[in-house]
């Protein structure tokens, strides 16, 4: 019979365009200095890549996401919206947004709870999960752009899918991780293919 496959989707990097906004906010507050082209883009800490390019961009660059309006103004990602609102119709599916706020949080945990509001209605707020650890929510898939996922819980119960971003795309594919390469990649077969243990 048929069961609920339950998807966690994170936000920034699968949703919303985090390395996009971000670099285009550094080049406008900061057009004299050095910056990393998404072409460039290693590692997912964005801060740590610049501190390595000179150690005072470390601060610069978190400057721009702690800025009021950041994760507000941010794009959707191509096809993002289109998605999650399509595989909340389904039958068999219940989908979570499952994001990690920063810890300054003047703006932050507001503009990400209006930026779904804004792109995805107010009715995806009753499915918004906003948690520093993503271990403790149980789930059959966690579609997520972050490549090592930790956190208390050792053996979390849902499968990191990993979604392509301009910092990932370089590592070596592994056998034991799916990875969803966008939105416009099969999706519906992802989930068609995931089961319980
Ligand atoms: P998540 O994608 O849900 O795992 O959330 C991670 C958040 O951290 C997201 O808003 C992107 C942000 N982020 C990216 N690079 C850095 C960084 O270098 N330092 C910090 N503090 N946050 C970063």
């Amino acid at each position: 019979g048929a069961r609920q496959v339950r998807v966690l989707v994170d936000m920034d990097g699968v949703l919303a365009d985090f390395e996009g906004g971000f670099l285009k906010k550094y080049r406008a507050r900061f057009p004299a200095e050095p910056y990393i082209s998404l072409e460039e883009r290693r590692g997912f800490w964005v801060s740590s890549q610049y501190g390595e390019l000179r150690d005072d961009l470390y601060e610069k660059a978190i400057s721009i996401w702690e800025s009021k309006n950041f994760f507000l103004e941010l794009d959707p990602l191509p096809g993002s919206l289109a998605a999650l609102k399509e595989m909340s119709k389904m039958e068999n599916t219940d989908v979570f947004i499952c994001t990690s706020p920063i810890k300054h949080y003047r703006y932050c945990p507001y503009e990400k709870y209006a930026w779904i509001e804004k792109h995805l209605g107010y009715e995806f707020l009753e499915r918004t999960i906003l948690t520093r650890d993503k271990t403790l929510v149980s789930g059959d898939l966690l579609i997520d752009d972050k490549p090592d996922i930790l956190g208390v819980e050792p053996n979390p119960t849902w499968e990191h899918v990993l979604f392509t971003a301009c910092h990932n795309k370089h590592l070596p594919p592994s056998p034991s991780r799916r990875r969803l390469h966008s939105w416009d990649d099969n999706w519906k077969a992802l989930l068609e293919t995931t089961f319980d243990t």
